[in-house]
């Protein structure tokens, strides 16, 4: 805790720290919540930013201020209440920058969200708001001036992410090769297919837009009575496809099992979720997505658990250099359970393009 007050010391902060204790599951920054004596202050989150992964945290933090500060404009012109819940306040660093350095590590923080909640799991109706929310966040950001950076560059670019695992195959770094070579097969014969929305970027006929790009149920907050409040973690805020925040939604909240499940039996895609959710996606976004968009939103579902696959496969080959991981299988138990969740939505195609259609 002492090297931690000494932290949160250089930020313009209110009030005497009570307590500052380790904040949430996430598997790239460490969080800690910074608890205030008295009741006149939320308190804060204090963060430190994995640096390894976030290479520019100039450009990470000053796309934060963009998107925050630029929502926060329109919730006053709503004439929103309660606005310091519903979108995420910088606090900046005592020389202003909304962020310090300590000479090792870059640090954060923001104001913390008070009674408000975030949940691993939601069921069909927290699912149809959280759609809603997630439409409105990108219609929201439509005409945001600024222009913003890949604070992770080709963060979501299929192709990239194929060549990454390519290469860790290639150099088989920590001898787990032999273990996973059925998985690979897998992944290849899908590989074309998936990349497609690569293809039709550069043939100009599919949109980046600015997308939040780690739509993990876990990023959203709640309110006392499941109402969305707002969007969090938004390190990846960046221009992408629209199916990177739609697919990756339901790759966790459409999920019956857990992310790294180790019973692939629990692993289903949920089609009540699937449906809640794109019923409020559509809702919030229909008016400015255009058909390939529209059309394409099995296809994002489906991307998602590929995607992740990819990169946990690539990072359990390398020997687990980018997760955190709890145990040695780790990132081979995320893949499988990955893959399981990608068939099961590829069963379920037909089903979902049929309720997309009876949407429109
Ligand atoms: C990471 O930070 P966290 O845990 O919300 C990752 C996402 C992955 C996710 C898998 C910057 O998100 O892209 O989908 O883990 N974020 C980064 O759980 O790589
Ligand atoms: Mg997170």
């Amino acid at each position: 805790m002492n090297n931690l007050l000494e932290t949160v010391s250089h930020f313009k902060t209110k009030g005497i720290v009570d307590q500052i204790l380790p904040l949430g599951t996430g598997l790239i920054n460490d969080s800690y919540k910074v608890t205030i004596k008295g009741d006149n202050c939320p308190g804060y989150v204090l963060q430190r930013i994995n640096h390894a992964i976030f290479q520019n945290i100039e450009l990470l933090q000053k796309n934060i201020y963009s998107v925050t500060s630029f929502i926060r404009k329109k919730l006053e012109q709503n004439n929103e209440t309660d606005i310091d819940r519903k979108v995420i306040t910088l606090i900046p660093a005592k020389d202003e920058k909304f962020y310090f350095f300590d000479g090792e590590n870059y640090w954060r923080m923001t104001l913390f969200i008070s009674n408000a909640t975030t949940h691993e799991t939601v069921n069909a109706a927290y699912s149809y708001t959280a759609g809603v929310a997630f439409g409105n966040f990108q219609a929201m950001l439509a005409d945001i001036p600024d222009k913003l950076g890949e604070t992770i560059p080709d963060f979501h670019n299929m192709e990239f992410r194929l060549k990454q695992l390519r290469e860790a195959v290639a150099q088989n770094a920590a001898g787990r090769l032999s273990k996973v070579q059925s998985l690979i097969d897998e992944i290849e014969k899908r590989a074309y297919e998936m990349c497609k929305a690569e293809r039709w970027y550069r043939e100009g006929i599919l949109p980046k837009r600015i997308c939040h790009c780690d739509t993990k149920v876990n990023n959203m907050m709640f309110d006392e009575n499941g109402k969305v409040l707002c969007v969090i973690d938004l390190d990846t805020v960046m221009p992408s496809f629209i199916f990177s925040d739609y697919g990756d939604f339901l790759r966790t909240a459409a999920n019956n099992g857990d992310e790294d499940d180790k019973n692939l039996d629990n692993v289903n895609f949920n089609m009540e979720i699937f449906k809640a959710f794109t019923k409020g996606y559509l809702e919030s976004a229909r008016s400015f997505l255009l058909p390939i968009e529209i059309e394409n939103l099995p296809y994002a579902a489906a991307l998602f658990p590929y995607m992740q696959l990819v990169r946990f496969l690539a990072d359990y080959i390398n020997g687990d250099t980018y997760y955190k991981i709890q145990y040695p299988e780790h990132n081979l138990v995320r893949s499988r359970a990955q893959f399981k969740l990608l068939q099961s939505i590829e069963e379920k195609f037909p089903e979902m393009e049929a309720f997309i259609n009876a949407c429109l």
